[in-house]
């Protein structure tokens, strides 16, 4: 592969829901172009960008891909992005890399939750886009259903520049509104061949109706344009495409294609816009850097004369290779062997066999141009979203904003001894997926694992097993209880031991009183006339925190109640500070069962964004998770509903949310409050943990 200038690089997202045949189409543009030797398939886990043991063996996109597509002298980076969900990270992660992007969607299913997901991403970075309709020959294809879908749910500036011929089992040609064309395909075309005819007569008033619409929109976008088109003036291709590619920038034209990928139909026309459409990378916005360290803030454009600004993107681990990481370059140029600087990791890294990804290949190169996207493999110290500059710069980009995670389990090892694998599995995990995160909860004594959705965790899980050798399954994560009081008590606690030599005493009397929700432990000394010495009043103090680390009822902590101390009685030889700090003890367990202790449970505030009609059923849905509704209200296009809801009933949600909305409602939550649990609840928690406090002794 040659080295390609800047303005002969267009880096395009493929984007779209799952299954809309993106990476079908991927495969598809590298192998027409010719620049990929075989034509692969999804079904058979030859797919260029579906390569890793995960992605053959579920026949779907996990991590995004990049593969290459040279057409008329210019190089096309492909990102092959993931649809599902769970998976979006990547999508975002390819939207930031890119200068443009295809949306693809089936011809089929349409505009599907991901596909608004992904154009709303595009949109935080005005990308141009281009639409594709995919799938065409597939039963049921339907392009007019698909185009009045995106008008409703995605953009009323969509115009068609092609229409098929046939649709479903009949589908067998494209019309194009530029060239006033067809092309016709013979069944067991390889590589998008096709036979150029006039416009079959029976399409005259469509493809009449088409044009008019695309030439009319066209010069919607351009005053000038506009008075020429209203003075009866034909307007050229070449003018077209250029005042189209205008539009596209301004984000008032979204071009809508269509074809058959895995057919190979629809994808030399695509080809040549994706080259005549998109814009090269010195087309688009400067982007903001940061010097490292300092507030010195200015813009860099794709010129190889600025100074190195590159992101990391994407971090794939690959065996027998480690870790490629997938870098784009916003300003300057890389030459192989060069050495680069990740300033806030202090890391100077050395790019060695600089590469260029297609699919799992790297393909050695001796340079890259500004706006190029590359890959290098085994740095040592640079992850996701790192920028790399050189020294004497050591400049920052804005990080990728990846998104939070929605879901949470435990994680634990299956062989004992194998938790600092775990730990160090997990971090290097995190920092490969910046959608993945984790966490040691010492309350809890359980490892979280935090990411998109089951799926995610699920190859989480599995890739630590690949990768770093650790066995591990997922559970049930812990709530964290608290007990506290409802009523007074008081009484004693003496702690004394004779045993030969020098003895052991300490003796106190404290009362507990419950305090409001949020107060704490609250310590008073009512000490006079010195019954229990100065120095040994902060011990009994110790002493009753240490008791009330483990609750009366279940052996939670207890919060928000006070303890005075008011009587006691000491031992001028046996008295010292471990003496008072056991009566304290003792004190606490004597009286607190008095207390008419109860449990608490963490209540959430749950905030959920779901369209309208699906409100009743995430409404019910809370409800019987013991929530309490506080309101609902119009946020956009989407109800926001905002409910009180106990922790423990809240595990796994994001799924059940995901199926009841059928993958279009959102949701946040965070902590509220301790509230008395029912005494249902607290009866079944005291159980269960009765069981897991003697499992621990046993
Ligand atoms: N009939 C038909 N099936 C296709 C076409 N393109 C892809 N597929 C199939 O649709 C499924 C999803 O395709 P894939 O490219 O993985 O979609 P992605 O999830 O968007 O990357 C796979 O089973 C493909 O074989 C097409 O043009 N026609
Ligand atoms: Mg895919």
């Amino acid at each position: 592969m040659r080295v390609y200038k800047t303005n002969e690089i267009r880096n395009v997202a493929v984007v779209g829901h799952g299954a809309s045949g993106k990476t079908s189409l991927v495969d598809a543009l590298a192998f027409v172009a010719g620049t990929s030797k075989r034509h692969g398939s999804v079904k058979d886990g030859t797919a260029l960008t579906d390569f890793t043991a995960d992605e053959i063996e579920r026949k779907y996109s996990i991590n995004l891909a990049l593969a290459v597509a040279e057409w008329m002298d210019t190089k096309i980076n492909l990102i092959d992005t993931p649809g599902y969900l769970d998976f979006t990270g990547d999508a975002l992660a390819g939207v930031y890399a890119a200068d443009s992007a295809v949306v693809v969607l089936s011809a089929t299913a349409g505009v599907e939750v991901g596909t608004e997901k992904v154009w709303d991403y595009c949109e935080r970075r005005s990308l141009p886009r281009l639409l594709f309709v995919s799938l065409m020959d597939k039963e049921h294809a339907n392009f007019e259903r698909v185009f009045d879908q995106i008008k409703e749910r995605l953009t009323t500036k969509v115009i068609p520049v092609e229409i098929p011929v046939g649709e479903g089992l009949e589908f067998h040609g494209i019309i194009n509104l530029f060239s006033k064309k067809a092309h016709l395909y013979k069944k067991g075309t390889k590589a998008g061949e096709y036979e150029e005819v006039d416009v079959p007569d029976e399409y005259q008033d469509r493809f009449a109706k088409y044009s008019q619409e695309l030439i009319e929109s066209i010069a919607a976008t351009d005053d000038t344009l506009l008075e020429r088109y209203l003075g009866g003036e034909e307007i050229g291709r070449d003018e077209a495409i250029a005042a189209m590619k205008a539009g596209m920038a301004k984000g008032e034209l979204f071009p809508l294609f269509c074809g058959a990928a895995e057919l190979t139909y629809g994808t030399r026309a695509l080809l040549n816009k994706l080259v005549e459409l998109c814009p090269a990378p010195q087309e688009r916005p400067p982007v903001d850097v940061q010097k490292w360290g300092s507030a010195d803030r200015f813009t860099v454009k794709a010129d190889d004369a600025g100074p190195l600004v590159a992101q990391v993107f994407k971090t794939v681990s690959e065996p027998h290779v480690g870790d490629v990481t997938l870098f784009r370059i916003y300003s300057g140029s890389v030459k192989n062997g060069q050495d680069v600087f990740n300033a806030p990791r202090d890391a100077t890294e050395k790019l060695n066999h600089l590469c260029v990804a297609q699919g799992k290949e790297r393909i050695e190169i001796a340079e890259l141009h500004s706006g190029d996207i590359g890959a290098v493999a085994k740095l040592r110290d640079t992850h996701t979203n790192d920028t790399l500059s050189t020294k004497d710069k050591g400049l920052v980009l804005q990080k990728i904003p990846f998104p939070e995670p929605v879901i949470t389990v435990a994680v634990e090892v299956k062989q004992r001894g194998e938790e600092d694998k775990l730990s160090t599995g997990l971090h290097k995990l995190h920092e490969e997926d910046p959608t993945f995160h984790h966490e040691y909860n010492p309350e809890l004594a359980q490892t979280l694992i935090r990411g998109l959705g089951e799926r995610h965790l699920e190859i989480v899980v599995g890739r630590l097993a690949r990768k770093f050798g650790v066995h591990a399954q997922t559970a049930k994560p812990k709530v964290a209880y608290r007990e506290t009081f409802r009523g007074k008590n008081e009484g004693q606690g003496k702690h004394k031991k004779q045993s030969g030599g020098r003895g052991q005493y300490g003796d106190c009397w404290i009362r507990i009183a419950p305090l409001p929700r949020g107060s704490g432990l609250q310590f008073v000394d009512e000490i006079v006339g010195g019954v229990i010495p100065r120095q040994y009043i902060p011990a009994v103090e110790r002493g009753v925190q240490e008791a009330a680390s483990k609750g009366p009822v279940a052996g939670y902590p207890v919060v928000d109640f006070k303890v005075e101390l008011y009587d006691g009685s000491y031992h001028d030889v046996d008295s010292n500070e471990m003496s008072f700090k056991m009566a304290g003890i003792l004190a606490f367990r004597n009286v607190s069962p008095g207390c008419r202790p109860v449990l608490l449970e963490p209540i959430m505030e749950v905030e959920v964004w779901s369209p309208d009609e699906y409100q009743g059923a995430v409404m019910g849905d809370l409800s019987s998770r013991r929530g309490h509704i506080v309101g609902t209200d119009k946020d956009g296009k989407l109800t926001k509903i905002k409910a009180m809801v106990p922790e423990a009933e809240l595990d796994r949600y994001a799924t059940t949310l995901h199926s009841i909305t059928h993958g279009r409602g959102t949701y946040k939550m965070k902590f509220h409050v301790y509230q008395d649990a029912p005494p249902d609840v607290a009866a079944r928690v005291t159980e269960a943990r009765k069981k897991e406090l003697e499992e621990v002794k046993a």
